[in-house]
């Protein structure tokens, strides 16, 4: 019994009708014509959601006072404090380190496992448990030119291309250099790569590039590289301490403006801790989950832009925070996984994007935000997509061809989690296509930092999704993982340095959030919001309503 109705098995047999042709013209290596840099611009003008004007609003305060952002986030710049109303007292730090890292996904741990190689003191502390967080959720790949004919030259063109000329230079050559040595130290760590049966790394295109370097783990890649980081990390109980369940909710500073410590919230206990550190890491991601534009979202729970609510307050500058990623693929049915990621991987493996009458309608490796103009497009104004039952447009994503190309099990093999996604409510991706439509997956801007991971501000750095500048305004798939590596451990060894340079013995004081609290009110902000928010709320309006006895 199929998970596709009888209407929607209708609908598919355009596509099954299409299948043959579009196989043999893939056989022959002929492609859709991608689109050229005038039709790129015109499209993503004209369907992206970060190009409309509705939704957005100048921010009021800040370092980046009067730049547009997504409403959501300049709501969540302009709130006030946690602690506002509260007396925490700050004379006797809970907790003394040297680093104390603020999320513990890929950059925070990595930072850890560095700063740690230097002898330093690590205190970790993370929302919700170790590892939660968009690293463990990436699907299909990793980027490094690691293999003969490539190189981080042509890598660093490909990310420069990819940001529309936006990026950071000194950013971009910092990942795509040490990207190599990245893809090594996973391995000697354990990770277990996709390879060929004579030991070669299987590496395969991505969006936007010009060499093969997608180096992938099944479709679990991030998961893959979580387990081994964490387990190096947890192994390490001599350096490094984790705090689980304890976000951050507010930087401390001290007389001059530096960053020295921070409060964290134990969300068992409902108790705050305050903790002295002499280097301070932001690496908690980045706002998926505050779904700007009201779009669904491929990430974790904790998603929700504190890091840099705090950072703000504290005086570090942002950029290319109006930038959001809206990956091609999301789920849009069935309804249970809305939202949820269908890895590129599924189009580098030779699956094609067609419409309701069977067509291909796009270059399937577009640059992503093209790629998600091009499906916008088709649905809303060509008027070709597909509706589902709860009125949710989409194209299919025709899964199919990959085991035609490549041999029947290539799904399987290859895909195991998405397979496994999609069998539990009927559907066999292996012979029928998914339908899919743009979901947010990225911040693509944030914190701005050096190729240090340094931020404006002394003593906090600035690690992986929640740092802007490395992609510019479009990130191509498989270098968040890079990003999260390479810059967390750059933050390790900087964040070290800087230790080393510290007394760290300064008052621990939350004056710079009365000055932002009076920035607020000088603003004519009278009713502030609460930030940061911690976790997202999906309470119906109807049910926060309703009188509980
Ligand atoms: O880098 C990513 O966002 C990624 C690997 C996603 C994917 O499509 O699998």
């Amino acid at each position: 019994m199929s998970g596709y109705g009888e209407e929607f098995q209708k609908l598919i047999e355009a596509v099954e009708a299409s299948r043959p042709a579009r196989v043999e013209m893939a056989k022959r290596g002929e492609a859709f014509p991608a689109l050229t840099m005038t039709q790129r611009e015109e499209w993503l003008g004209k369907y992206h959601p970060d190009y409309k004007d509705e939704g957005r609003r100048a921010v009021k305060v800040g370092p980046n006072e009067g730049q547009v952002f997504p409403e959501e986030v300049s709501e969540l710049l302009e709130s006030k404090s946690i602690l506002s109303d509260l007396k925490i007292d700050l004379s006797k730090p809970d907790y003394e380190t040297d680093l104390l890292v603020i999320g513990a996904g890929g950059a925070g741990t990595a930072a850890a496992l560095a700063a740690s190689d230097q002898g330093l003191k690590v205190l970790v502390s993370t929302k919700l448990r170790h590892g939660d967080s968009n690293t463990v959720m990436a699907e299909g790949g990793i980027q490094g030119a690691d293999q003969e004919g490539d190189s981080p030259y042509f890598h660093y063109l490909d990310v420069i291309g990819g940001g529309h000329f936006t990026n950071d230079p000194a950013l971009v050559g910092a990942m795509t250099n040490d990207a190599p040595i990245i893809i090594d130290w996973l391995e000697r760590m354990g990770m277990m790569f996709d390879k060929f049966p004579d030991g070669r790394m299987k590496v395969r295109h991505g969006g936007g590039t010009s060499r093969k370097r997608m180096h992938s783990a099944g479709d679990m890649t991030g998961a893959e590289i979580m387990r081994v980081v964490r387990d190096e990390a947890r192994n390490r109980t001599d350096t490094i301490d984790i705090l689980e369940f304890s976000p951050a909710v507010e930087l401390l500073t001290d007389d001059n403006g530096d960053v020295t410590g921070a409060v964290l919230y134990n969300l068992e206990t409902k108790e705050y801790y305050v903790v002295r550190a002499k280097s301070v890491l932001i690496s908690s991601g980045g706002f998926g989950r505050l779904h700007i534009q009201g779009f669904p979202t491929t990430n974790h729970y904790g998603a929700t832009a504190d890091g840099i609510i705090m950072a703000y307050r504290a005086g570090a500058a942002l950029q290319d925070l109006d930038s959001t990623q809206y990956h091609p693929t999301g789920v849009v049915y069935p309804e249970q996984n809305v939202g949820l990621l269908i890895t590129e991987k599924v189009r580098g493996l030779g699956a094609q994007l067609v419409n309701i009458d069977g067509e291909q309608f796009c270059f399937p490796l577009e640059p992503r935000d093209v790629e998600s103009a091009c499906v916008i497009r088709e649905c809303l104004d060509i008027e070709k997509g597909i509706v589902t039952p709860t009125g949710r447009p989409g194209v299919w994503l025709d899964s199919p061809m990959i085991d035609i190309l490549h041999g029947e099990g290539t799904v399987r093999k290859e895909l195991p989690a998405k397979y496994i996604q999609f069998k539990r409510y009927g559907i066999d991706i292996s012979k029928q296509p998914m339908l899919i439509y743009p979901t947010l997956h990225y911040q693509n801007g944030g914190i701005k930092i050096g190729a240090d991971a340094a931020t404006s501000v002394p003593g906090l750095f600035g690690a992986g999704e929640v740092a802007g500048g490395v992609h510019g305004r479009n990130r191509l798939m498989g270098n968040s993982l890079l990003d999260v590596l390479v810059f967390g451990r750059r933050a390790g060894l900087a964040a070290a340095e800087h230790a080393g340079k510290t007394k760290g013995d300064g008052k621990l004081t939350l004056g710079h959030v009365t000055e932002f609290e009076k920035s607020l009110k000088d603003a004519g902000i009278k009713k502030p919001t609460v930030g940061p928010i911690i976790l997202p709320d999906y309470t119906p309006d109807h049910v926060k309503s309703r009188q509980w006895c």
